[in-house]
């Protein structure tokens, strides 16, 4: 018999275990993440705990059985729901529930419909554990005998599920560091906090977006319109329209920074296929790039929007509901089909959803490409593969198409199989700078595949080719290297020199064979947007973007990091104070003045625009 005494959390427990060990059995089968090692594996195993402990836990303050029954009832009934409506979901979506998902009413009647679809008449096995709990209810009262718990014995079972949740959050942030607030795949949140503390952490991300967004209105606009309209420059005149009606192809190289270009490591050229082709290119090399946490991600918003990336976070999560005047809807509205196209799990950066947000039609993502562990390394295709399956798919895309394809293999940390390695590592003591040099290299031979490949099957002269750095690869922990390598010390002028990654435009007929030019203005991420559209003949006199075309004769000099850093032709603004570029030497704060007020409106600009959603009071659509 069982002593009534030491079964006072009895209940709360087995139910907390339950449905434990169902998330975990619904992780391993209802699911496809993937697992990599012993650690990971372990991390999925336990990250359902605390939350289960703590929710059924709260049963412990009730003083009657009954409603204490109930409520343990209840929740499993609610949460096993969760966990299947998760798995329904994901048969149809390969993805997680998110609340944006649920709440955007385009979206919902589509997913009633697919959610109906995957419903099968065995799904009642998630359900399993609940008949279980009201068997042992019913017929068995005794085994879960209630005595309110003492005090302290309820202070210890918060201390341990507390101390669980502490070490979910260590092991994690272990595995992957800045894990929330980076938040860059759902399924990696998923793997690393479970998905109840997946779903409380999106609850939150959505209140706190739907908050500011309610407290907004079109007043906000104001302000903004008449600082972008007193800034627009007209296009070039010879220029606009060179391009217009081409198929785009716009280039996002990964951690690709401008230090590698026309450069040598160890007496061997790294790029050599991009030296050749920038001659035959607009070439800018005083071109930075403005992101923040969201990276690769962050690049995308800018080039789309022609608007900043938020300080925190990953915009891509965290406003991909709100209404965007994309360059992919600019082209939308001008006839072309628009893709993109990334041979990696499509919900990384949220891109599924936030794509669409941007008007993509087609993002061909890992399921359009054939992905084996031949053609892959490090974080998944290798570049030459996914160059070489994109060029088909493009064969078959209407014309004329726009499609913005994200390069991987430059991928931190640089690993690459020894046949793809075609020049030596670096050698000092930094293992991750040493290899950099060698994916660079490999990502320049996958670019000369893919353009040699372009030309074969026709796609070559009725395009526009753009390439840009998406951000720096070698982060500010590798200066003792960077330094044995530039041959000069990491100093702040030097470092915001080193935020500068290739932009480059080519357009057949016009730059190649030679027709090329290396252009010197300082410009950043922001102003593709404008540049290629002006390109192409589309006029953005009327559009929100604070980006500036960089062939016009008008064009600014002046980049503004996200972290606050400013470069002009003359001077660097860093960690407050002002540099000249010439002399390397602190001048006065008044100089940089103009520049600041500059950088904190724009900046601050752009963030109200996105805080506030402030896109879907302004007139729809731009007029061309
Ligand atoms: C992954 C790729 C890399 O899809 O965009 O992301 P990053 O870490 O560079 O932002
Ligand atoms: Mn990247």
């Amino acid at each position: 018999m069982l002593n009534s005494k030491k079964i006072t959390f009895l209940f709360p427990i087995v139910a907390a275990i339950f449905l434990w060990m169902k998330t975990y059995i619904v992780y391993k089968t209802g699911f496809h993440m993937k697992i990599e090692n012993w650690m990971q594996e372990l991390i999925l195993f336990i990250n359902p705990a605390s939350f289960l402990f703590f929710i059924f836990g709260l049963s412990l303050f009730f003083k009657s059985e009954k409603i204490r029954n109930i409520y343990i009832f209840v929740m499993s009934f609610l949460l096993s729901f969760i966990i299947y409506a998760n798995v329904v979901f994901y048969r149809f979506f390969s993805d997680f529930l998110t609340l944006p998902v649920l709440f955007q009413t385009n979206n919902f009647s589509d997913l009633g419909d697919s959610a109906l679809a995957e419903i099968n008449w065995w799904d009642f096995v998630y359900f399993i554990d609940l008949f279980l709990l009201l068997v042992v209810i019913k017929l068995k009262p005794k085994w879960i005998n209630f005595h309110s718990p003492s005090r302290v014995n309820r202070r210890a079972y918060f201390l341990v599920t507390a101390a669980t949740l502490f070490l979910n959050l260590g092991l994690s942030e272990a595995e992957r560091p800045q894990l929330l607030s980076r938040t860059f795949d759902r399924e990696i949140l998923v793997k690393n906090i479970g998905s109840f503390n997946y779903h409380i952490y999106d609850i939150f991300l959505q209140s706190k977006t739907s908050a500011q967004k309610a407290l907004a209105d079109g007043s906000n606009l104001v302000e903004v319109e008449n600082y972008v309209r007193a800034n627009y420059v007209k296009p070039n005149k010879e220029l606009f329209g060179i391009a217009k009606n081409r198929n785009v192809i716009l280039i996002s190289l990964e951690s690709t920074q401008s230090f590698v270009i026309n450069s040598k490591v160890n007496g061997q050229v790294i790029t050599p296929y991009l030296n050749k082709f920038i001659k035959d290119s607009y070439y800018f090399n005083n071109f930075y790039h403005q992101t923040g946490q969201g990276k690769t991600s962050d690049a995308e918003f800018l080039v789309e929007n022609s608007l900043y990336p938020l300080n925190r976070g990953a915009v891509f999560f965290t406003h991909a509901g709100n209404e965007y005047h994309s360059m992919a809807e600019r082209l939308n509205e001008n006839g072309y089909y628009t893709a993109g196209m990334h041979a990696n799990n499509k919900s990384f950066w949220n891109r599924d959803l936030m794509y669409k947000s941007l008007g993509y039609q087609q993002f061909y993502s890992s399921s359009s490409y054939d992905i084996t562990d031949d053609n892959s390394v490090g974080w998944g295709m290798k570049d030459i593969p996914f160059f070489e399956q994109s060029v088909d798919l493009m064969k078959d895309m209407p014309k004329p198409f726009y499609v913005k394809m994200l390069t991987l293999t430059n991928h931190h940390p640089f690993t690459l199989d020894d046949t793809d390695k075609l020049i030596d590592e670096y050698t000092s003591s930094d293992k991750t700078v040493n290899r950099y040099f060698t994916t660079v290299r490999y990502q320049d031979e996958a670019i000369k595949i893919f353009i040699n490949k372009l030309k074969e099957e026709g796609l070559y002269d009725n395009s526009i080719i753009i390439m840009y750095g998406d951000h720096y690869g070698i982060s500010d922990n590798h200066t003792t290297a960077m330094s044995q390598y530039l041959g000069k010390e990491i100093t702040p002028l030097v470092n915001v020199e080193l935020q500068k990654v290739p932009f480059i435009i080519h357009i057949p007929g016009v730059t190649d064979k030679g027709k090329g030019k290396v252009m010197t203005e300082v410009a950043g991420q922001i102003d593709i947007r404008p540049t290629i559209l002006h390109l192409l003949g589309i006029d953005t006199k009327k559009d929100l973007q604070f980006g500036e075309d960089l062939f016009s004769p008008e064009h600014r000099n002046f980049a503004v990091f996200r972290d606050g850093q400013i470069v002009t032709d003359q001077y660097v603004w860093s960690s407050n104070t002002c540099y000249s570029k010439k002399t390397g030497e602190q001048v006065d704060k008044s100089a940089c003045q103009k520049f600041v007020e500059k950088a904190t409106n724009e900046l601050d600009f752009s963030d109200q625009i996105i805080y506030g959603d402030l896109l879907r009071f302004y007139g729809k659509k731009s007029i061309n």
